[in-house]
C-alpha cells in the first residue's frame, strides 16, 4: 500500500514531464488493481475512495464521462494520462491544500491517516 505513496511526489513548478509522467503511471498501476492494463469502473471507484481529494472530489461516472473518449467503458493509460493533463491545475490545487508542510510529499500526511 505505502509502496507508491512513497514514490508519490507532488511534481514542481519548474518540473519534468518525465517525473509527471512516472507519478501518474505509479497512480495508474495502483487504480489498475488486476493489472490488465485498463482502469473500469469498479477500480476507478475503489480508488476514489483514496484519492477523491485529488481528483476533486468528482465521482468516478463524471471521471469516466470525461475520460473515457473511446466510450469502451474503459481507462486506458492514454486516456487517463489525458483526463489527468485536462484537470492538472484542480489536481495540483488539491496536492497543495493536502500537502500541508509544502515539501512537495504527501506521505506524512497520507501515511497519518492510513495508521
Ligand atoms: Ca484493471
Ligand atoms: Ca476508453
Amino acid at each position: 500500500m505505502l509502496r507508491w505513496l512513497r514514490g508519490f511526489v507532488l511534481p514542481t513548478a519548474a518540473c519534468q514531464d518525465d517525473e509527471d509522467y512516472f507519478n501518474y503511471g505509479i497512480l495508474f498501476q495502483d487504480l489498475d488493481r488486476n493489472g490488465d492494463g485498463v482502469v473500469d469502473i469498479i477500480e476507478l471507484r475503489e480508488g476514489l475512495k483514496n484519492w477523491s481529494s485529488t481528483f476533486g472530489m468528482h465521482s468516478e461516472k463524471d471521471i469516466f464521462k470525461a475520460g473515457d473518449t473511446n466510450d469502451d467503458s474503459k481507462l486506458d493509460f492514454k486516456e487517463f494520462l489525458q483526463y489527468l493533463k485536462d484537470h492538472e491545475k484542480k489536481m495540483r490545487l488539491a496536492f497543495n491544500s493536502l500537502d500541508k508542510n509544502n515539501d512537495g510529499l504527501l506521505v506524512t500526511l497520507l501515511s497519518r491517516d492510513l495508521i
